[in-house]
């Protein structure tokens, strides 16, 4: 997108991948959005990044889908996978690698993290005995489970059921892990986020750690353990390797491994634990650098009620981007939900969020000062007069937007940076309608250059922020304005790369149409 700058360095992200024993639903593209994003700001600033999302394709979840469905598991992953697939590429992500965990190099991957981890002598064989869940893959402790209303033992937890089995497993000393991950949740305070995650990890940790079973001889439908015919990896140590194969492990000379560690994980809330205890459990083992960051995002709930694949109550992203367009509905749920938390779903409050935000406070604002640009100015930049308080202060405010992104994006607040940018369209559109530009047509036209000057400048400044959420809306906004696209990166906000008067612009077109119900339309 853009160019690199190498005194950045470089920044890696992945989110989960998801289990494609089902189609994807809005919760999966809220994870690939929000990631999308951060990933776009990183390389907005100038950042060397990887960023990557994919499918979780093995395991006993799998096996029983495509049994129930007639199927076999590779034709429905491989029919499945490519709907996770497009969704990503309709949302317009960014991804540099779309992994799916039956990839040949995945295998070697997990085949090499699960060596180093038995080269370490953490890995055993062991008889295991006790409450499986098939819908979680894994084991609970007697006190873990209890007696459900309808009469049956589930897993506390999850609330899914668990049957008493027995298996003939390998074990991972995850025992002998908890010391040293209550040390790493101390020295690294960032490793796991947003803090009410990183309290529930540690005192989950706190308790005592069990040794993890790590093995399945039940059923096939996994990667093989090196040497041990009959058992294949249970599917978290598979699928958390997806992130080394993406960096190129094992190979520590492929140029893919300089990503290698990841800085950030971007997972649901309900896998923190796999990927803040189990994942780095794995990686001490193995020997190999940690993750910098795991972040737990919320759920997005459909009117309060979860949206699950066993629920039935999905609401298929595709259908939102038809009804809404991708960038309103990569703007939503960027905007509506504090990152970390959970938020909720509607139609209405889609409508308002695109009716509002997009389409009056920004739309507007960018149609009303070009139009008069294009009528009063010849069509080209306007050249600007001597800059009163009012120009100053919004010109000021316009260039401390990358400052701002860049502080909440640290913090991985996105809802932060929108409302940061969006506090500035705002101030924009009252300094468009307190300074009455139409009026100083006549009365002072030079007065009405430096106003419409000072507007654009600010969309300019806007319409570069705005890029990593709304990419088409950004990008058009910046063709509007004329900005050339290696002038499009967050340094070049600011004093140092205004608007040149006197450049020609584009005839002025809407970038965000207000929403109109259908039967209105
Ligand atoms: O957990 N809102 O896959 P998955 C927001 N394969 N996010 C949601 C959500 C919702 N309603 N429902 C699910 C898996 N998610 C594993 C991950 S990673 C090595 C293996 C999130 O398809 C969920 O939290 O069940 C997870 O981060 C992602 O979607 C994939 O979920």
């Amino acid at each position: 997108m853009t160019a690199q700058n190498p005194a950045k360095g470089r920044f890696s992200l992945t989110t989960a991948i998801s289990y494609p024993n089902g189609a994807p639903h809005i919760g999966h593209a809220y994870e690939v959005i929000a990631t999308d994003a951060i990933a776009r700001y990183k390389r907005l600033d100038g950042y060397d990044v990887l960023f990557t999302t994919g499918t979780d394709e093995h395991g006993l979840k799998i096996q029983q889908t495509a049994a129930r469905l007639e199927t076999t598991p590779r034709a429905l992953v491989d029919e499945m996978s490519q709907k996770f697939r497009l969704m990503a590429e309709a949302l317009n992500c960014s991804h540099d690698r779309f992994i799916r965990t039956t990839e040949p190099d995945h295998y070697a991957a997990a085949q090499a993290i699960w060596q180093r981890m038995q080269d370490n002598g953490d890995i055993y064989l062991s008889k295991y005995i006790g409450w499986y869940s098939v819908r979680d893959e894994a084991w609970y402790g007697e006190d873990e489970t209890e007696i459900g209303p309808d009469g049956t033992r589930r897993a506390k937890a999850t609330q899914t059921p668990v049957e008493w089995t027995e298996e003939e497993n390998y074990l991972f000393r995850l025992s002998a892990y908890g010391e040293k991950l209550l040390a790493l949740y101390e020295a690294e305070p960032d490793f796991i986020g947003p803090e009410t995650r990183r309290n529930e990890v540690a005192s989950f940790v706190r308790q005592g750690l069990k040794d993890l079973s790590v093995s399945r001889t039940t059923f096939d439908w996994g990667v093989p353990v090196p040497d041990a015919p009959g058992h294949v990896m249970y599917v978290w140590v598979d699928a958390l390797t997806n992130y080394l194969t993406v960096c190129g492990f094992p190979n520590e000379s492929d140029p893919r491994w300089r990503h290698w560690p990841i800085d950030l994980h971007v997972i649901g809330k309900d896998i923190v634990r796999f990927h803040a205890v189990y994942w780095p459990a794995f990686l001490m083992s193995a020997g190999l650098p940690l993750p910098k960051r795991v972040f737990g995002h919320g759920f997005l709930l459909s009117k309060g009620e979860k949206m699950s694949k066993s629920l039935g109550n999905v609401v298929d992203p595709m259908d939102l981007i038809t009804t809404y367009g991708v960038d309103q509905l990569r703007y939503f749920v960027l905007r509506e939900v504090p990152f970390g938390g959970d938020g909720n779903y509607s139609h209405e409050a889609i409508i308002g969020r695109i009716n509002a935000d997009l389409a009056n406070d920004l739309g507007n604002l960018a149609q009303r000062s070009l139009s008069m640009i294009a009528k009063n100015c010849d069509g080209a930049v306007p050249v600007p007069g001597p800059l009163t308080e009012a120009d100053r202060a919004l010109l000021s405010a316009a260039d401390a937007l990358p400052g701002q992104a860049r502080a909440a994006l640290e913090a991985l607040a996105l809802h932060t940076v929108l409302a940061e940018i969006w506090a500035v369209v705002g101030s924009a559109n009252r300094y468009f309608a307190g300074e009455e530009p139409w009026r100083l047509r006549k009365t002072d036209p030079e007065r009405m250059n430096t106003v419409l000057y000072v507007t654009i400048e600010t969309l300019r400044a806007v319409g570069i922020l705005v890029q990593p959420v709304v990419p088409t809306a950004g990008a058009a906004l910046l063709d509007l304005l004329a900005v050339s696209p290696e002038a499009r990166t967050l340094g070049h906000v600011g004093e140092a790369h205004r608007l040149v008067p006197g450049t020609a612009l584009p005839a002025p077109a809407p970038i965000f149409p207000r929403f109109v119900e259908p039967e209105a339309a």
